[in-house]
């Protein structure tokens, strides 16, 4: 007997049916962006072939240079979404400003928001990459929608998820009802759910940060680092595995499957950036699956998803991941304030 698959539509009908978690608005966002990451994954998946590799020889908001991949799924994922009746207005990575509905489609009440395509460097090695996505609600009776209405904490979130496109491509998603997770069937062109109810292990020997940039941090991230690297013979009494994607979507995805902790600290190289991470569209979507994980996120100091965001690009410092180390580094900080 063939074994009976779920595909994406059924679980978002189940949790509309059976919890009331999904209006049929949020239902329809959710298939939209996960039928542009398909659109994204094709793209990813030609590489060469498709003449969609390098830079496109312009930069972003933030004085990145823009990969010709950045610029075409952020295309992809404002056609997608424009006209469906769902959004009131979108915010990207790879825009300076708001996308606002045009007025020749319906509003709806959602706003959405993402990085289209994370982890660029990876783009010309081959190397997994993902597109990051949050979804709020547009709060207020207030006519016409503006930056100010995307300001909102992560807590606030509707829906996050991101796509990872690896040796699998998969969707990995949360209505604020524990964590799913869908791999693309290519032959069949649809998402099938392969785990539900994804649990981080409290505890983990795994960490990852980016090493290179150690002489540059503060004093708690050091010693948290430390007294790992000091593995069986320091203060943890076990040794530590160290790994570094530097696509933030793939080291995540590593501690949703198998725990770790991940971080991207505030350090001395530019210290008027709180981090290098984006708090809209990184590191509030990832803080709200890590937590419908039973992991935790912070950033060194508060809960991510209870910082109040004051500007559209805002970076934040990033602990995320198994809950007692994301604690004990989060211990180090306060500690360290005195
Ligand atoms: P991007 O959005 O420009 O791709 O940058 C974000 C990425 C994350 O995916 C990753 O964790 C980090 O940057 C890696 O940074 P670094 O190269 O400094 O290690
Ligand atoms: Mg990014």
């Amino acid at each position: 007997m063939a074994i009976k698959k779920v595909s994406l539509t059924q679980y978002l009908v189940e949790q509309q049916r059976e919890h009331g978690r999904i209006p049929s608005q949020l239902r329809l966002l959710i298939e939209v962006v996960a039928r542009a990451c398909k659109h994204i994954a094709i793209a990813v998946n030609k590489g060469a072939l498709g003449d969609v590799m390098g830079t496109a020889g312009s930069e972003n908001v933030q004085g990145e240079v823009q990969k010709k991949l950045d610029i075409i799924s952020n295309e992809v994922l404002i056609e997608a979404n424009e006209w469906g009746g769902h959004l009131a207005a979108m915010a990207s990575e790879e825009m300076d400003t708001i996308h606002v509905v045009p007025n020749r489609y319906p509003q709806g009440e959602y706003l959405l928001l993402f990085d289209p395509l994370d982890g660029s460097s990876n783009i010309d090695v081959n190397v997994s990459i993902g597109t990051i996505f949050s979804v709020l609600r547009k709060v207020g009776h207030h006519h016409g929608v503006a930056e100010e209405d995307f300001l909102q904490a992560g807590k606030n979130q509707a829906a996050a998820g991101y796509c990872i496109y690896g040796s699998q491509t998969m969707l990995v998603l949360t209505v604020g009802d524990g964590v799913a997770m869908f791999t693309l069937d290519r032959e069949m062109g649809s998402w099938v759910l392969t785990q539900e109810n994804v649990q981080i292990p409290e505890d983990t020997k795994e960490f990852a940060i980016n090493m290179s940039n150690q002489r540059h941090w503060a004093p708690p991230v050091t010693r948290y680092i430390d007294e790992c690297l000091l593995g069986k013979d320091g203060p943890r009494g076990k040794d530590f595995n160290m790994r570094w994607v530097a696509s933030m979507v793939a080291d995540v995805h590593r501690i949703l499957s198998r725990g770790g902790v991940f971080m991207y600290p505030w350090d001395k190289r530019e210290p008027e950036k709180a981090g290098k991470l984006r708090l809209l569209y990184e590191a509030n979507p990832m803080s709200f699956l890590v937590e419908q994980a039973g992991g935790a996120s912070t950033n060194g100091r508060q809960r991510i998803m209870d910082l109040q965001p004051t500007k559209l690009h805002e970076r934040v410092a990033v602990f995320l991941g198994s809950k007692s180390e994301v604690e004990r580094a989060t211990a180090y900080h306060l500690e360290s304030q005195g």
